[in-house]
């Protein structure tokens, strides 16, 4: 029933669904609670008190023997993975045996890492004045000592218990909050110039519909809130933001990013609709991030390949920010796999695998900013927390909890070497 419930309020939150005329589009597509803190997790396992047992694993999935050994250097683009870090539970730079393995399989495969968490506005400047950079320094150091890049996320975004309390305490009027915003912006653009090859700049600041997130009664009951629409007295925020983080990174890549950009025309065409004016205005933006929280049926490749071409043909460049598939459909209710069958690995890796086709065909090169999956273990996934339980099967990652590759890294790998998929 809690299920049913959880996935009643996503669902209406969210305005999940397709306008798309493809017969392939069923309605799906995520939204964003407010969930626990940390995607990344050990082996999947507790140790009763919530933590990750981070002792060695049991063997957990279907397993793919891999014909090749680093996955980024198959791409002529940033290859990256969502990470925690800092105090969350399941950093990637705690000690001990699991820290380990998952830093020798991150070094391994990948060569862009993002913060799901830790760079968010909330953990580098709550407090006005008062910046914390220590867990998004260390963070950084490793990315450098490893020769990685990194990908900011995010510099502004809604997602109510990680606004700062300055956000939510300001009192005074439209100009002076704008004032504040660009001061918080162009500071932390500013303190990881150089080290942050990309920014999400602004993340999810419209609805499926196309119009822009607004209303801040209660962020804690309302999803779709913004608060900095209001604290705005509306949309000026955004180029705001835009103007304010290349005021502090003159070189950084900015991008838009967003959920549910492929086939929801309302919300790809209001984000184009921005970019159009931006281009036209000179706001500066460099791509648009398309998280890709999608379906094994859901959206179609062709509007998937579309949707980025829309992008590609005004000169921005298009990056999957936030990539995972998981075998069952949150959205739908029903349940296509019982467990993680070799059917159900095949189906994913076909489904990563045409993912990234698409993206090769769509995207010229020099208009690639990456691509990008949200965290290195299924039970890192923040699907998880939010929209899987009660023994439903998510999987939705590329690397089982005990760190062993699936079908779907090969399906990723068969994509970059233009291979069938
Ligand atoms: O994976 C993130 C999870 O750990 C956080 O609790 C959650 C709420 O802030 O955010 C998750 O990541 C989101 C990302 O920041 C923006 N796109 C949607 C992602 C999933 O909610």
């Amino acid at each position: 029933m809690k299920t049913f419930l959880l996935l009643l309020v996503m669902f209406s939150l969210a305005g999940c669904g397709s306008s798309s005329s493809d017969p392939l589009d069923t309605p799906g597509g995520p939204s964003n609670g407010n969930a626990t803190n940390g995607n990344g997790a050990g082996n999947g396992n507790s140790n009763g008190n919530g933590e990750p047992d981070d002792g060695p694993a049991e063997p957990t999935g279907v397993t793919a023997e891999l014909d090749f050994d680093h996955l980024h250097a198959l791409a002529d683009f940033p290859v990256g993975i969502a990470v925690s870090a800092g105090g969350e539970s399941r950093s990637i730079l705690r000690s001990g045996e699991r820290g380990d393995q998952e830093r020798a399989v991150i070094e391994q495969h990948f060569n862009q890492l993002t913060a799901g968490n830790i760079m968010k506005m909330s953990y580098l400047h709550n407090q006005w004045g008062s910046y914390t950079y220590g867990e998004a320094n260390a963070l950084r150091d490793y990315v450098e000592a490893e020769g990685m890049t990194l990908h900011g996320h995010a510099l502004l975004w809604h997602s109510c218990y990680q606004v700062p309390q300055w956000v939510r305490d300001f009192d005074g009027d439209r100009d002076t909050f704008l004032d504040q915003l660009t001061t918080h912006i162009q500071t932390v653009a500013a303190e990881f110039a150089g080290s942050v090859e990309s920014w999400d700049v602004v993340n999810e600041a419209f609805l499926d519909s196309g119009e822009y997130r607004t209303g801040i009664e209660n962020c804690w009951n309302d999803g779709d809130a913004s608060i900095f629409y209001e604290r705005a007295e509306g949309p000026g925020y955004l180029e705001t933001a835009f103007l304010a983080a290349r005021a502090g990174d003159p070189s950084a890549d900015l991008y838009y990013n967003d959920f549910n950009l492929v086939p929801n025309d309302g919300k790809l065409a209001a984000v184009l609709d921005m970019v159009d004016d931006f281009q036209a205005r000179d706001i500066p933006i460099d791509g648009i991030g398309f998280q890709m929280h999608i379906q094994l049926g859901w959206p179609s490749i062709n509007n998937i390949r579309a949707s980025f071409e829309q992008v590609v043909e005004r000169g921005l460049k298009v990056k999957i920010t936030e990539l995972d598939i998981p075998i069952n459909n949150p959205f739908s209710g029903q349940v296509d796999y019982e467990s993680f069958t070799q059917a159900a690995a095949d189906a994913q890796r076909r489904r990563y695998c045409q993912v990234v086709e698409a993206y090769l065909e769509a995207v010229p090169e020099t208009l690639r900013g990456g691509v990008t999956v949200w965290g290195l273990a299924d039970g890192d996934s923040w699907l998880i927390d939010h929209f899987f339980d009660d023994g439903v099967e998510a999987r939705p990652l590329l690397f089982n909890d005990d760190l062993t590759p699936k079908p779907a890294l090969m399906g990723v790998a068969d994509a970059l070497r233009e291979r069938d998929c």
